[in-house]
This record gives structure tokens, C-alpha cells and sequence, in this order.
């Protein structure tokens, strides 16, 4: 491999061997070396964060060597490549993960230890990159580390947002944002290129030039902005593999402009690059609703223009012209904020590289493909047409001249059905004249995929029903999936631990071994085992809660867990409208042996989103009386955990016993935190929606607690009105749950303070909060007289960890491999995995 001298770095101890001395001195110098010489400090006076540097970058030295080798083959090969353009990559701490994925964790621990430092403390240094809102961006991340486990040629394009989504702090149990300062003090993991940089413009006009009928155009922009590349490794299993992750940053061509310093206005001599720099300031903090302002439309562009002009003149120079990109290159949208990917291509073809029109759109779809990730209305992109003009007047000449041909397209299926037409068009007419960023990827892409099984079914069969009947063969589904070493080797140590012992070593490498499992789940011996790590990793969290919330819980009671964002759909109410009816049902009869439960809340509300921030509040209330309750014997604690991110998430997932995964019906398109949760061997309670479904196909009905309303269901119940009334009026328990919130049994100083939320459930259950209240009361009763049970909630546990393999993101990057992009996966990566059960 041309490696010479470093060859023997790639021979360092694989998991479970003794670990090499000779290799120890080695490592352990290296991190000395580096701690003088590129942090500046001797041993003596160096802090942790040193310390974390220090190793840090001796093991970033180690992953470039596989890095440049990994580029270079690809390279020789004339490999076809994936592009992963997304705004946002949700990625954590990366020093575990690479560590483990090299196979150098039990050695840079040795290491660490013998210099007298704690890699589990140094690991705490790290910030999180929190460079994305939720599921979508944690997917980009999962997505990323296992194209590199498969060892597919791929890059990640996206923003290096100097703040990631805000800091969640909580004052007398309201939330508040502060920035998140993450790369406060720098960032060991990546490579600034000063050296890559592209010219991105906007505003201006557009000339016509007589060019016999191509459609060429030349833009005259107004303003230019620079962006710089910078690029983190991210190493695959196994780390023979490794990709990029290229973020933009902004700059001013210009920095300062000296004959206004001259003058002596400061603050104007460099307004151009305060305005250039705002692009990549921040994180729009939005999930599941559109931004709608236009800095956002300049993040969208500016990072799809950088992009594309990149991977561009990385297919000219290696593959000759652009004819041949969509052998060569695959560029996948997460979701519509990538979408002008499909109108700047048109203009690089036609404007820059003189193609005709009609050849230069083949091209295009051929190499787009396009994510979707909601059927919120409110999440779906359309942006003013007037602003599209003033910022990108050529791409909205493109788009209408992709409309023409597209509105064609439909006269020609459905002639004279002017409804029909205004409903595909890529410009909404109905209010103000709008672009409409979903209709351009679908229209631009050669697939459009869902999320999930049943999402993919209501894409066809709601937002994109009239597009889906002009391009029938587009849409196509690739259900979610979640990085195992991640989400299981590097969250749950001890189960990991367990299951190569029983499933054998090989299981890491080939999770369909999982099922192994299936034959000692109702071994009460294993049962101990499985239980005993469980109950370690809840001591672990109920520490958490002390240190951090200052309540005590009982470990040994059922772990209740709800995180991820917060938001009216996912229906944190319900569950906080459960738990006080439980604690109304236990101060009612207190002498009942009551199953003892601990409700752990933890997730983020948009900044914007009031109501969303209401309910934090409410569930903090709660916490305040029910945790401060005496009489209820501890029996019921509510927590709710501030400031909720990857990390956090890597220590309540494996604590959970139960996984609330509660979202109406139709509205989750599939999340992913239930596959986390059920792989760490929690029970799901949740309405069949999303990848739940095809959770229960897998775990097997038996082990989940599937309640509520079903998708259709909702929406006839939604078509005869919001009204709830009926429902309050036959639920005595509803109802009193709906007073004491309205009476300020929970906010004794301030009674009108949830008079929203008790409107909302009465009049306005949009989510069928109170629809489903009976259903899921009594499913979690149900659950209740499982866990009585321990064996058999012991074996359904354990079943559903043997049953999540489906669920790695190496399935579902496969399928994208092979359905989509059309690219090779490494065949020793990690082996195939059967079907779905049934
Ligand atoms: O994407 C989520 C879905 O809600 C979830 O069901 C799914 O599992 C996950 C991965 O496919 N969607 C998001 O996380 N969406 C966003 O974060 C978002 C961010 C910016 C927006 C809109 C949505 O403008």
C-alpha cells in the first residue's frame, strides 16, 4: 500500500487481544510529543482539554494515513462517488467513535492511563457538534459513518456554523437559549484548506445573449461570498475506510476595506464581511417548520453552489467532461434545503459548460436524488418569488424554464385539467406567488425517497399524490436506520460486552448474530446477566438526575423515557396528561402496591415555538409537585433533563426501560430514536406510526405496546371536527387531569397559565391528544403489570435487542447503494443481512 514506515500502525490489537507493548510506548510518546509540540505544553502544566488535544490529534494522525490511502484508491479506481449534501449533521463527540472504529480504544486507554490521565474524563472535554436540529441531521451523521464502514467513496457536504442548535438552560422550569460556543476552543478534528475555495454570488441581473436556442445566459451578480472548505475525517468500522465531511465557511472576498478604515469608520470597513459571515453564524434552530428568511435562502444556496462547484472540478479533472456525471457521481438532497442543487447543476451544464438544455436536465436528474423527511405542511419549503428574483434571478429563470417543460408534461396526462396543473407546479399561485422546493427536488430527482414504510406510502399518497402519478416510478422507500457501534458498542459498553460473549465476536462485525440471543431469553441465568447491566446503567443515569436535577430516583423503578424534540405532534403532553392521572390514581389509593416509575423528559423546543416552550413548563410543574409529594412514597418521579444532545442521549438510551415513541398517527415520518432505544432493550409504548411499524414486525407484536388511533382513523376523526368534548365527557380521568392543570393545580400562583393547553385538549385536539388519552392509559397499565413480571419482561427485552439488526444504518446504506446511487459497497464490510422478518 505504499505505507512503508507506518504500516505497522494498521496492526495494532483488535478488540479482546492483549494489548502490545511495543505499541503502548509508541502511542504514549506520540500523545507527549504532541501535547509539546502541537499544543505547546509540557506534562506538568497541561489541563485535561490538553491532554484530550493531545490525543486527539495522535489519533487524527493515525486516521489520515488510512484517509489519504482510502482518497487515493478511489481514485486509481476512477470510483463512482456519493455526495451527501444536508444542512445540518448532528455528529456528537467524535473521539470514542473514531478510537473504537480503529480498534485503538483499549490501547489509547492503556496509554492514557499509564500517563496518569482517565479517558473517560477526557472524553467529557470534547463539545458536542451539534450542527443539526434532530433526527434528520443525527441521520446525515449515522449516514456518514456507515457509507465509511462500507467503504463507499462519499463526501458530506454541509455548514461549519461558527454556533451549533442553542444551549438549553432551564429558569424556574422555562426553557432559555444560549449560544452554543462549541468551537470555543478550536477543533483537533479538522483540516482547514484555505486553499479550497469557491466564489458564491448572488443578486444582480441576467443577460441574453443570442445563442441559438441553448438557453444560455449570462449572470451579472451583485455580491460575492468565499467559502472555505474544512474537512473532518470520519473513519468507518474496522478503519480501513475513511471519508470526508466538508463544512463551507463564509468569508468576504474583500475582509476590509481599507479607504473606508482610512476615514476612520470602522464598523463599515468591514460591514462586507459581517454580511458575508452571517451566512454561517448559526444553526437556524427550526425543526419541522420552515425558516422562511433570507439568510436562509443564502445558507441553502451558498453551501449547494460550494458544493457543487467542488465535486464538479473533482469530476473534471479525474473523469474528463461532465457527459459521464451521473456514472461518476451520486449527490443525495436531506431533504429540501439542498434543493437549488437542481437549478444551480442546470446552470453549471448549460451556462458554464455550453450543454443543451435538454441533455443538461437528463444529466441532472440522473445525478440528483432527493429525502424527504416530513408531510408537515408547515415544514415544507416554498420561498416568495420575489425574493428568489432579487437574491437568484437566474435560477428562477431555470425553474420556470423547468416548469414549462414539467407543466407539459401534465397537459399532455391530464389535458385541460387546470387544478391538476396548479397543484404539480413548481410555483404555488394560491398565496402570493411562491417557489416550492419540494416539487423542484421530486421534479429534479431521478428518485424520491420516504423514511419509512408507511411514510413513503402517505407521501403517494398525500403531499406528492399528483406528482407521484407523472413520475410513477420515483418514489421509493429507505427505512431510517442507526449506527450500532455508535448507538450500542460505544453507549451500552457492558450489553456490548455481554453479547460477544454470547452471540460471539463476529457479532460486531455481522449484527444479524443478534439472534442469537433468541435462544437465552428465557434463560434465567442470562435474564440476571441482561437485567444486572441494565441496572448498572441506571444507576448511572439516576446519578445523572441528582447531580443534575437534584432528585432522587429509585434505580430499581421503571425507567420512563420520552426525548427528542419537542413538539405538539410527538405528543410529550400525552404523556405528562398520564402521568398526572397516575398521581391523582396513586394519592386516590395509596396503599396499593403501585409499580414505581421514573418519567424522564429531555428535548429541545424551538426557540419560536410558544407552545412547545409551554409544555417544558408544564412538565417541570408536574415535576415540582409530584417529585415533592409525600406521600407518594418515591413511587413516582418526573425528571426533566436540560439541554438535551447526543451525549446525553448516550447515557439515558441505555438506561431506559421503556421507549415512548407516542407521535399521532401519520405524523412521524419515522423516527430513529425508537430503533436506539429498542436495541438497548426497552419497550416501545407507541401508536403505529413511523418505523414503529416495522419495529413491531420485527420485535413481534407481543413485544411492544402498540395503543391509539391508526393513521386513517385520524383523519376521518379530524374531518368531523376538533372538538373533544365527547371523548372528556365518557374519560372521568381526562377530565380531572384537564381541570387540575386549568385550576392551577400545578401552578398555584399563576392558575391561568396552562388556560392554552386546557383549551387546546378540549376544543382543539388537532393531535388527538385527548382521543388517544383512554387507549394509551391503559396500555400503560398494561405495561405496569409486565414489569410485575420480571422474567417476562426480561425475555421480551432481551427479544427485542435480538430483533433490531434490521435497523443498522449499514441496511439502509446498502439499499441506498444499490437502489440509488448505484455504487459498489465493500462485500467484507460487514456481511449481508437477511430480510425483515415476514
Ligand atoms: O427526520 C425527522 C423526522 O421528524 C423523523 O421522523 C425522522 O426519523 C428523521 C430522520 O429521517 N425530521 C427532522 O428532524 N427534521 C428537522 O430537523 C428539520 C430541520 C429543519 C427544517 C425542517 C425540519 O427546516
Amino acid at each position: 500500500q505504499g505505507l512503508g514506515a507506518l504500516q505497522e500502525q494498521t496492526n495494532y490489537p483488535a478488540l479482546n487481544q492483549p494489548i502490545d507493548e511495543l505499541a503502548l510506548t509508541e502511542i504514549k510518546s506520540a500523545i507527549l510529543a504532541k501535547l509539546r509540540l502541537a499544543i505547546g505544553k509540557d506534562a506538568t502544566v497541561a489541563t485535561r482539554r490538553d491532554w484530550y488535544k493531545a490525543a486527539a490529534l495522535t489519533l487524527r494522525d493515525r486516521i489520515v494515513h488510512h484517509w489519504l490511502t482510502a482518497e487515493k484508491q478511489s481514485y486509481d479506481a476512477g470510483a463512482k462517488r456519493v455526495y451527501y449534501l444536508s444542512l445540518e449533521f448532528l455528529i456528537g463527540r467524535l473521539f470514542t467513535d473514531a478510537l473504537n472504529n480503529m480498534g485503538l480504544l483499549p490501547l489509547f486507554e492503556a496509554a492514557l492511563g499509564d500517563l496518569g490521565v482517565d479517558l473517560s474524563d477526557l472524553r467529557k472535554c470534547e463539545p458536542d457538534a451539534a450542527l443539526g436540529n434532530g433526527g434528520l441531521g443525527r441521520l446525515a451523521a449515522c449516514f456518514m459513518e456507515s457509507m465509511a464502514t462500507l467503504a463507499i467513496p462519499a463526501t458530506g457536504y454541509g455548514i461549519r456554523y461558527d454556533f451549533g442548535l442553542f444551549r438549553q438552560i432551564m429558569n424556574h422550569g422555562w426553557q432559555q437559549e444560549y449560544p452554543d460556543e462549541w468551537l470555543a476552543f478550536g477543533n483537533p478534528w479538522e483540516f482547514q484548506r484555505p486553499e479550497v475555495v469557491y466564489n458564491v454570488h448572488f443578486g444582480g441581473h441576467v443577460e441574453h445573449v443570442d445563442d441559438r436556442g441553448r438557453d444560455r445566459a449570462t449572470w451579472h451578480p451583485a455580491e460575492t461570498v468565499e467559502a472555505m472548505a474544512y474537512d473532518t475525517p470520519i473513519v468507518g468500522w474496522r478503519g480501513q475506510h475513511v471519508n470526508a465531511l466538508r463544512l463551507w465557511s463564509a468569508h468576504a472576498p474583500d475582509p476590509l476595506q481599507l479607504d473606508v478604515f482610512n476615514t476612520g469608520d470602522y464598523v463599515s470597513a468591514s460591514a462586507e464581511q459581517a454580511r458575508a459571515e452571517a451566512i454561517c453564524k448559526f444553526l437556524y434552530p427550526n425543526d419541522e417548520s420552515a425558516a422562511g428568511r433570507e439568510l436562509r435562502l443564502r445558507q441553502e444556496y451558498f453551501f449547494v453552489s460550494a458544493s457543487l462547484q467542488d465535486l464538479v472540478k473533482r469530476h473534471l479533472a479525474s473523469d474528463g467532461g461532465l457527459r459521464n456525471l451521473a456514472q461518476k457521481a451520486a449527490v443525495q438532497l436531506n431533504d429540501t434545503h439542498p434543493s437549488l442543487a437542481v437549478t444551480e447543476l442546470m446552470r453549471i451544464l448549460v451556462d458554464l459548460h455550453n450543454f443543451r438544455w435538454d441533455e443538461a436536465w437528463k444529466i441532472t436528474v440522473a445525478t440528483l436524488s432527493y429525502t424527504n423527511h416530513t408531510l408537515l405542511p408547515e415544514a415544507l419549503e416554498t420561498w416568495p418569488v420575489e425574493l428568489f428574483e432579487r437574491l437568484l434571478p437566474r435560477h428562477l429563470e431555470i425553474i420556470y424554464r423547468i416548469n414549462v417543460a414539467h407543466l407539459a408534461l401534465a397537459e399532455e396526462r391530464f389535458p385541460g385539467d387546470i387544478e391538476y396543473r396548479a397543484s404539480v407546479s413548481l410555483i404555488d399561485e394560491r398565496s402570493g406567488r411562491r417557489v416550492r422546493m419540494g416539487q423542484l427536488a421530486f421534479v429534479g430527482s431521478h428518485r424520491i425517497n420516504g423514511v419509512s414504510a408507511m411514510h413513503s406510502d402517505l407521501m403517494k399518497e398525500t403531499v406528492f399524490h399528483d406528482l407521484h402519478h407523472l413520475y410513477p416510478s420515483r418514489i421509493t422507500n429507505k427505512t431510517n436506520g442507526i449506527t450500532f457501534r455508535r448507538w450500542l458498542m460505544l453507549a451500552n459498553p457492558r450489553l456490548t460486552a455481554l453479547l460477544r460473549e454470547t452471540c460471539g465476536e463476529a457479532v460486531l462485525d455481522d449484527f444479524s448474530l443478534l439472534e442469537r440471543l433468541e435462544t437465552h431469553s428465557s434463560d434465567l441465568e442470562f435474564q440476571k446477566r441482561f437485567r444486572d447491566v441494565k441496572h448498572h446503567n441506571k444507576l448511572a443515569l439516576a446519578r445523572l438526575i441528582r447531580e443534575r436535577n437534584g432528585i432522587q430516583v429509585d434505580p430499581s423503578a421503571l425507567f420512563d423515557v420520552q426525548i427528542k424534540r419537542i413538539h405538539e405532534y410527538k405528543r410529550q403532553l400525552l404523556n405528562i396528561l398520564e402521568t398526572i392521572a397516575l398521581y391523582h390514581a396513586m394519592k386516590d389509593e395509596p396503599q396499593r402496591d403501585w409499580v414505581p416509575r421514573v418519567k424522564i423528559f429531555a428535548g429541545k423546543a424551538a426557540a419560536s415555538y410558544r407552545y412547545a416552550k409551554l409544555i417544558i413548563k408544564l412538565i417541570n410543574d408536574v415535576a415540582e409537585v409530584v417529585n415533592n409529594d409525600a406521600s407518594l412514597g418515591g413511587r413516582l418521579k418526573v425528571a426533566f433533563l436540560a439541554d438535551y444532545n447526543v451525549s446525553l442521549a448516550e447515557v439515558i438510551i441505555p438506561a431506559a426501560d421503556l421507549s415512548e415513541q407516542i407521535s399521532t398517527a401519520g405524523m412521524e415520518a419515522s423516527g430513529t430514536g425508537n430503533m436506539k432505544l429498542a436495541l438497548n432493550g426497552a419497550l416501545t409504548i407507541g401508536t403505529l406510526d413511523g418505523a414503529n411499524i416495522e419495529i413491531r414486525d420485527n420485535v413481534g407484536e407481543e413485544n411492544i405496546a402498540i395503543f391509539g388511533l391508526e393513521a386513517g382513523d385520524v383523519m376521518v376523526r379530524r374531518k368531523q371536527g376538533l372538538d373533544a368534548s365527547d371523548v372528556i365527557r365518557k374519560s372521568p380521568r381526562l377530565e380531572r387531569a384537564i381541570r387540575a392543570i386549568e385550576s392551577g393545580e400545578f401552578s398555584p400562583g399563576d392558575a391561568a397559565r396552562f388556560a392554552s393547553i386546557g383549551h387546546a385538549l378540549r376544543y382543539l385536539d388537532h393531535y388527538m391528544v385527548s382521543a388517544d388519552f383512554d387507549s394509551y392509559y391503559d396500555a400503560q397499565r398494561g405495561i405496569d403489570a409486565r414489569w410485575r413480571v420480571p422474567s417476562a419482561w426480561t425475555r421480551a427485552s432481551i427479544l427485542n435487542v435480538a430483533r433490531m439488526a434490521w435497523f443498522s444504518s449499514d441496511r439502509t446504506i446498502r439499499e441506498y447503494a444499490e437502489d440509488i446511487w448505484h455504487v459498489p459497497v465493500h462485500p467484507g464490510a460487514s456481511p449481508q443481512l437477511g430480510n425483515q422478518r415476514e
